[in-house]
């Protein structure tokens, strides 16, 4: 710990002290917690180091050697160095780093292909998907016809679905992505529907794309015209996206890449973040190391031993287990409504995950009834599979405490005064309490960074 605030805070300590203590607080949060939510990690001290670096102080709007400002050599050298990382880590002949962030890059990629007012098709929000692919609220679904598909009873794709849907609305596009999925994404299946119809395939990867770079799930390359993905989950990098264009898309439309270049910009962002593309093209050369692949088949076999330590506990999952990162536990065997208490107990426990719409959801998306977690910063941390039983355990426990004691009302008038009783309990009940401290004598066994090699 001394060592990392050293590494962190020390210019900050002296001028800032209130901000300063606030980090130092996130450190002490995040080395004693177990960070189960699927979509955060824990990068490198050298994506850290391009991240707080001087191209923080850059403007270079344009494209390198494009550039609408002088003194872009540097910020050409490290943008054209992640271009280049990107292409050769996906297989692809045309990459943008640019995007701030994932829904910005998916913003680019209608921007690009659709006029307002056109059908796109998207894996529908309480069913897994992302808010980006249709969702009602969201530009998506109000800029754009948005007809969205769903999941099984069973949990998965339903593709039957998908290919009517199509065939009925002849979308513009169609995308393959979710946030809360827990099996191999059908590519090559959903990519020859939009191909029969005419429309763009793009497959947003954002919580898979580790894995795909590391072998450990399939690639969509050859199956879709674009792909997007955001840079900080299982990839382990900096918040930040990419656009692709695959052989495919360009062989589809020529212009595909130069329409998503010139959505990004100047369609829709301004000056790029040149820290954000310097700790991108770490990221990048990190996940081209051979280690890499180890680290995303390891996510998945750690994802898929916590599933069975959790199932042989007597907690349900959607689909009954995992293919990736992620899982999705099942909570109406003991009630409708119960993410939140799981939520909150596990927090108070230092086990971060997030409460999580499931498959046909009996409560509401804000009261959700299940929970979801998922592998890769615990997997960055050290952990392996013969520790999940010790996870599966804990998590088990809080659920089967909390769970059983309190159920939401009815009334949603009285849902405030309940969930007040319930965080004031929960402070007192021994059963987190004790798995609280087991928690915090688990994680120093594996420290939030091991080696400080600046
Ligand atoms: N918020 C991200 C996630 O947690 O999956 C998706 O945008």
């Amino acid at each position: 710990m001394s060592n990392l605030e050293t590494f962190f805070r020390e210019p900050i300590k002296k001028t800032d002290p209130e901000v300063s203590a606030i980090v130092k607080n996130e450190i002490k949060r995040m080395s004693e917690g177990l960070e189960l939510i699927p979509s955060e990690n824990v990068v490198s001290l050298a994506v850290l180091n391009a991240l707080g670096s001087v191209f923080t102080n850059k403007y270079s709007e344009g494209y390198p050697k494009k550039r609408y400002y002088g003194g872009n050599e540097n910020a050409d050298a490290v943008e054209l160095l992640a271009i280049e990382r990107a292409k050769k880590l996906f297989g692809v002949p045309h990459a943008n780093v640019q995007p701030y962030s994932g829904s910005p890059a998916n913003q680019a990629v209608y921007f690009a292909t659709c006029k307002p007012g056109d059908v796109i098709m998207g894996h529908n929000l309480p069913d897994g998907g992302h808010l980006t692919h249709g969702w009602k609220v969201n530009f998506s679904g109000s800029y754009y016809h948005s007809v969205p598909y769903h999941v099984k009873a069973d949990g998965y794709i339903d593709l039957e679905e998908i290919k009517k849907l199509a065939m009925e609305n002849k979308p513009k596009l169609v995308w393959c992505g979710a946030t809360a999925y827990t099996r191999e994404f059908p590519f090559e299946e959903i990519g020859k529907i939009a191909d029969e119809v005419g429309a763009y395939f793009a497959t947003d990867i954002a919580h898979i794309s580790g894995l795909v770079a590391g072998g450990a799930h399939k690639s969509p390359v050859p199956y879709a015209d674009i792909i997007t993905t955001t840079t900080h989950k299982t990839l382990r990098g900096p918040r930040g996206a990419m656009i692709m264009v695959t052989e495919k898309g360009l062989k589809k439309d020529p212009e595909l890449a130069d329409k998503i270049d010139k959505a990004v910009f100047p369609g829709l962002q301004g000056g790029p973040h040149d820290h954000q593309t310097a700790a991108i093209a770490v990221t990048l050369g990190e996940a081209l190391k051979p280690e890499f692949k180890e680290y995303a088949h390891q996510i998945v076999k750690n994802s898929r031993a916590l599933a069975a330590a959790l199932m042989k506990n007597g907690i349900k999952l959607v689909t009954n287990g995992t293919d990736n990162h992620m899982i999705l536990i099942d909570l109406t065997p003991y009630g409708k409504g119960k993410g939140i208490f799981v939520q909150e107990a596990l927090d108070l426990a230092n086990i971060t995950l997030n409460k999580n719409t499931i498959p046909a959801d009996p409560a509401s998306p804000f009261y959700p009834s299940g929970v979801r977690l998922g592998t890769p910063a615990i997997t960055t941390r050290g952990l392996k599979e013969a520790e999940m039983d010790f996870v599966g355990g804990c998590i088990a426990r809080v659920i089967k405490e909390v769970c059983t004691k309190y159920q939401l009302p009815e009334d949603k008038t009285q849902i405030k005064d309940y969930l007040k009783k319930f965080r004031s309990e929960i402070k007192n009940n021994s059963v987190i309490a004790q798995v609280k401290q087991e928690v915090i004598e688990f994680t120093k066994k594996f420290p939030l960074y091991t080696t400080l090699d600046y």
